[in-house]
């Protein structure tokens, strides 16, 4: 089956381009870069062999635009999600008036009363959309939603910024900021 072995695939580029690299031996420059070449061998020698037209194609249909070629198509770097430090370079941008963040029911209590928090990822991840929302929560259970109220962070100075596939980002979300849908 070609897309589910094309999920295997993404997910395998994910750990590597977002969380270890060392795994195949690649290294990330500081903005998460790595070269397509290097990449391709070094998948090739841990047993997972791509071809260029195969990468391409993960690249171009990957629901959530996971990663991205740099303009002249040498290097290749994941859009968000990294747990190696990398400094994406986003400039920061205001956010809509109001975001989302999709988490499970079991999770709520904590997040209502602590806010929310960035644990293993560089940035806390929230959604312009419902649906995109309610599939992030859906991944470990019940899916819930809570409304961010973005516009009074912003002016109160927290800092937003959108990744290359529209995921917002900021460092945390106080309690003060949330309320459950
Ligand atoms: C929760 C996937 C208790 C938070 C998705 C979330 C997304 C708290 C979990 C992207 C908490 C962290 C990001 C607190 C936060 N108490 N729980 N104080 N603060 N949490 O995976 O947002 O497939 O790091 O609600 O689709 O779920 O990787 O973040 O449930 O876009 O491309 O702690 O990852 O995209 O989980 O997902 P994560 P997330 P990819």
């Amino acid at each position: 089956n070609n897309g589910r072995q094309q999920a295997t695939t993404s997910k395998f580029l994910s750990l590597v381009l977002r969380h270890q690299p060392a795994l195949i031996g690649l290294t990330l420059d500081d903005a998460g870069w790595t070269p397509v070449d290097e990449l391709l061998a070094k998948l090739a020698d841990a047993g997972h062999a791509l071809s260029r037209e195969a990468l391409d194609e993960i690249v171009r249909s990957s629901d959530k635009q996971r990663f991205a070629f740099s303009d002249d198509g040498h290097r290749i770097r994941a859009n968000q999600g990294h747990s190696v430090p990398v400094d994406l370079g986003l400039p920061p941008l205001e956010p809509p008036a109001v975001l989302l963040h999709g988490t499970t029911r079991r999770f709520l209590a904590s997040i209502l009363e602590q806010g929310l928090a960035k644990r293993a990822r560089h940035h806390v991840h929230l959604s312009e959309s419902a649906l995109t929302a309610t599939a992030v929560g859906a991944r470990r259970g019940e899916s819930v939603l809570l409304k961010v109220d973005a516009a009074r962070m912003h002016a109160d100075g927290h800092v937003f910024y959108r990744s290359a596939n529209g995921v917002w980002l900021t460092d945390a979300v106080p309690p003060a900021y949330l309320s459950p849908l």
